[in-house]
């Protein structure tokens, strides 16, 4: 592509060098068994006879045959389905005051990141747009370890505690018995469990939003979620919160484009993070912290311990403090972005855990479920998963031992050995815990402290604006409508209407059911031994904060159109000069302009050039677009009529609410589709107009005034 820029040497150089000596490039190499032996035909198996039997002694066919038979691993339990890249981490200013570690003190390092993105309940297959929780994980190569920041795109979680995790993920999984259905939380054994665990209500009503159907990773914000703590060099901690804000801002598509993109191009999301890092165009985002004194741990409506609830950035304002630029695509899927192993327990000095229940669990389940997915006790000897600090200790063997540790000695204490490795006092940067003073009795129970579930998933629904509500009412009528228990779903609806009763009442009407008045069992059963249930009912919601405008996604500002995809329909004899300036408008702000045309090739413009076509129209479709751009040319405009295709293109992108230009004769185009009643009134359809108005409404992402309009439009 035109636009690429080479990647920063410097930025990566760390972890990139480091891969160096892994990567193996075949160019001018000849094909060669595992132990180098030159291959002179690998089609053929070797036979006793022309048409005899196989021989037994073909160890190139055993070899061939024996390495494919195990080229699978086990996928992830959960967030199988993901996409990655490298880039850097760069800090704006030393917050010595809270942290002591590296990463957070110098700002002249880059430090290395490599980050995957993932859906949670889809197979590896599964398709990009599934209406789920987004994973956000972070590897920092640091100077002083590999610290993971293993987080979601939503700032809460379903569940309080650890010991419900397998429930949880069981519930929303296919169904044990026919394996039904991929990808989807939309069926009766979730909302079995959701209805029956109030607890869960917060980060749902979050997948009932828009944020749980992306536009792009690239547009996306990332959370921590826990409660961590910092320490600085004086041993004093202070409770963190870690945000990730997107440069592009936060996008999401709509439903009914969700459900089509996932037949049009099951890997979306993959494909545009690639694309995009491919074309130089690097994704950003700022890392901001929520910092909170360890002495004010107890001022808040909420236990910060409690990893269902928010803290409101009008309570605890977000700190930025560095920018996080992917800038490399991984050179192997497999190597690096199905072998890395991401662990909430890879910390660096300056850096702690606090007592949240839900993460004190997660630092037990990733190391050992890397045993069953990579096999091997050694799996952070997998090039992807090193550090670039260097390693020694006394771990030993396993399977797949790629080091030869030297010396007698694999203990310590040892005098053989000369005492090493040896070990670093606190002062000279070895890891410390904080020091927590920690009184109490062992006891298996759930804190009063976590007992409310309606205020939270109230504020959030507060502080949508009416799309963003109208989308939510439509999530939960369609989730709920694929459930076949009558009693599932009133017990949702009872839910809901314990977060709001107009909603729970819009989403009845939908459903044909009544709201419930109360429910039975309680609705905070499943919390621990029966004698619990009474005490641990919740309370009513709470309105502590009327609205936290952070909660909307429209909350940061969107005024770019970078690597925005924008369709032009067009065929031969479209007018250059309607073409031209716009064109150039829409690439000199870096939005990637696609033609496509009646068919594959090239198209000539009235000027007699050639224009390369992106796709042929029976190839791609409107949904995989972020705007359309009809340039007029009798000629060319006839063509299009003559394809129905065409305009359903159109249509659908009114439905979803995109920018629609049209120039000179293209406005028959317009005519013949829903766009022709509506084009007078609509902000977002530009007829005979300029590039910039285009662009600007390009840029707001979508015109969902014309809402009510494009809920009429039948395609
Ligand atoms: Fe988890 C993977 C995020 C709770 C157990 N989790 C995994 C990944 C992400 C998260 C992004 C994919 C990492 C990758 O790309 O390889 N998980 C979260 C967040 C949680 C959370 C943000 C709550 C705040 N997870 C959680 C709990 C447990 C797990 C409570 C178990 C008790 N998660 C796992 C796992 C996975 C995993 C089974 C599957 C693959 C892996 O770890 O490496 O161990």
């Amino acid at each position: 592509m035109s636009k690429k820029k080479t990647p920063p040497a410097a930025p990566n150089s760390a972890k990139n060098e480091a891969l160096e000596p892994y990567r193996k490039d075949p160019t001018d190499q000849p094909l060669t068994t595992n132990m180098g032996l030159k291959v002179n035909d690998t089609n053929n198996s070797l036979k006793s006879g022309i048409r005899g039997g196989t021989l037994l002694e073909d160890f190139l066919l055993r070899e061939k045959i024996n390495h494919f038979d195990h080229e699978r691993i086990p996928e992830r339990i959960v967030h199988a389905r993901g996409s990655a890249a490298h880039g850097v981490f760069e800090l704006y200013e030393a917050i010595p005051e809270f942290t002591k570690a590296g990463i957070f003190n110098d700002t002249s390092r880059k430090t290395p990141v490599f980050v995957r993105f993932s859906t949670v309940a889809g197979s590896k297959g599964s398709p990009d747009l599934a209406r789920d929780v987004r994973g956000f994980a972070v590897k920092f190569y640091t100077e002083e370890g590999v610290w993971d920041l293993v987080g979601n795109n939503m700032p809460i979680f379903f569940i309080q505690d650890a010991m419900k995790f397998p429930d949880l993920i069981h519930s929303v999984k296919p169904e044990p018995d026919r394996e039904i259905p991929q990808a989807q939380s939309a069926h009766d054994t979730f909302y079995d469990f959701v209805s029956l665990s109030p607890e869960t209500l917060h980060n749902h009503i979050w997948v009932m939003s828009d944020r749980a159907i992306p536009r792009s990773f690239r547009m996306m914000e990332g959370f921590g979620i826990h409660t961590f703590r910092m320490i600085n060099a004086e041993g004093v901690a202070h409770f963190v919160r870690f945000h990730w804000k997107p440069k592009l801002g936060v996008h999401s598509v709509t439903w009914d484009e969700a459900v089509k993109i996932n037949g049009a191009d099951p890997d979306f999301h993959r494909r545009d993070l690639w694309d995009a890092i491919d074309a130089g165009q690097f994704p950003e985002w700022e890392l901001g912290l929520q910092i909170i004194p360890e002495a004010d741990e107890h001022k808040f409506p909420f236990d910060l311990l409690d990893a269902t609830k928010l803290i409101p950035e009008e309570m605890v304002p977000v700190k930025i403090v560095g920018k996080m630029t992917l800038n490399r695509n991984p050179d192997n899927f497999f190597a690096e972005t199905e072998q890395v192993a991401f662990l909430p327990t890879h910390l660096v000095p300056g850096l702690d855990f606090s007592n949240d229940p839900l993460l004190q669990g997660r630092l037990f389940s990733y190391r050992d479920t890397q045993l069953s997915r990579l096999g091997s006790v050694n799996f952070e000897q997998i090039p992807i998963n090193q550090s670039i600090a260097a390693v020694h200790n006394n771990q030993r063997d396993g399977h797949m031992q790629m080091q030869i540790p030297k010396g007698k000695t694999a203990y310590f204490p040892n005098t053989l050995g000369g005492g090493c490795p040896f070990l670093t006092s606190i002062a000279d940067g070895a890891f410390e815990s904080f020091t927590e003073r920690i009184d109490g009795h062992k006891i298996r129970a759930r804190s009063e402290s976590f007992v409310d579930y309606f205020s939270q998933p109230a504020l959030f629904y507060r502080s949508l604006n009416d799309w963003e509500k109208a989308h939510v009412a439509d999530a939960y009528t369609f989730e709920l409508g694929k459930c076949t228990y009558p009693h599932v779903q009133q017990r949702m609806l009872f839910m809901i209407s314990q977060i709001d009763e107009a909603l729970a009442k819009q989403v009845a009407d939908g459903l044909g059911l009544e709201v419930p008045d109360s429910v039975d069992p309680p609705v905070n059963q499943a919390i621990g031994p029966d004698d619990e249930v009474e005490k641990m009912q919740p309370r009513e919601k709470q309105v502590y904060l009327e609205k936290s405008d952070a909660l909307s996604q429209t909350h940061l500002p969107s005024n770019s159109i970078a690597t925005r995809q924008i369709a032009v329909l067009a065929a031969d004899g479209f007018d250059a000069d309607d073409f031209g300036p716009m064109r150039d408008a829409l690439e000199k702000e870096n939005a990637m302009v696609k033609i496509v045309a009646p068919h594959g090739g090239t198209i000539k413009c009235t000027k007699g050039h050639d224009h390369e076509v992106f796709a042929a129209i029976m190839t791609t479709e409107s949904v995989l677009f972020d705007a359309v751009y009809i340039p007029g040319g009798q000629k060319s405009v006839d063509a299009l009529l003559k394809q129905a295709k065409y305009k359903k293109f159109v249509n659908e992108a009114f439905k979803h609410c995109k920018a629609i230009a049209a120039d000179g004769a293209a406005v028959k185009l317009l005519d013949a589709t829903h766009v022709g009643d509506h084009k007078k009134d609509d902000k977002a359809v530009f007829v005979d107009g300029k590039p910039q108005a285009f662009i600007k409404a390009i840029a707001q992402h979508r015109n969902f005034d014309r809402m009510e309009v494009a809920k009429m439009i039948p395609v």
